[in-house]
């Protein structure tokens, strides 16, 4: 009774081995919110060097460039980040800072002046300019500030 119910589940591993790459493919958001650091090191005390070490990092999980403009990065409470006319390219990676600085290719800065994500929870959300959903990255509180998504 043992070998024979060992032997369905071998099957099935088998089968689903099978299935299992083209529905992942699927899955996978072409742009992906591959970190939140939702805790800048140190006490916050708002200074500009302190919220921008709070930031979420996204990815090009393609391999062509995408266009972000008006793509919108957001948290629970409703604080919003527009991206402006900006193509990923493949592969690569944009980080997007809280505060204040120049924004270039890679880097970007949000402008505030206060925290966007919370210390103890919260979601990144990331979505295209016509409000579909790309990706998010939900997190809780852990000793290391932030989070890989
Ligand atoms: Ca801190």
């Amino acid at each position: 009774m043992r070998v024979r119910s060992l032997g369905a589940v071998v099957v099935l591993a088998g089968s689903l081995v099978a299935v299992a790459p083209s529905a992942q493919a699927a899955a996978a958001p072409a742009v992906q919110i591959t970190r939140v650091w939702y805790d800048s090191p140190g006490v916050d005390r708002r200074g500009n060097a302190s919220l921008n070490a709070e930031y979420v990092r996204i990815k090009n999980t393609t391999r062509k460039a995408i266009n972000l403009e008006e793509w919108v990065l957001h948290d629970k409470t409703g604080y919003k980040y527009l991206f402006g006319v900006l193509a990923i390219k493949p592969g690569k990676t944009i980080t997007v800072r809280t505060g204040q600085g120049d924004s270039g290719t890679s880097t970007l800065f949000w402008g505030r002046r206060a925290y966007v994500w919370n210390n103890d929870a919260d979601t990144a959300y990331l979505r295209r300019a016509d409000g579909r959903p790309v990706d998010s990255c939900a997190y809780r509180a852990t000793r290391s500030g932030y989070v890989d998504c």
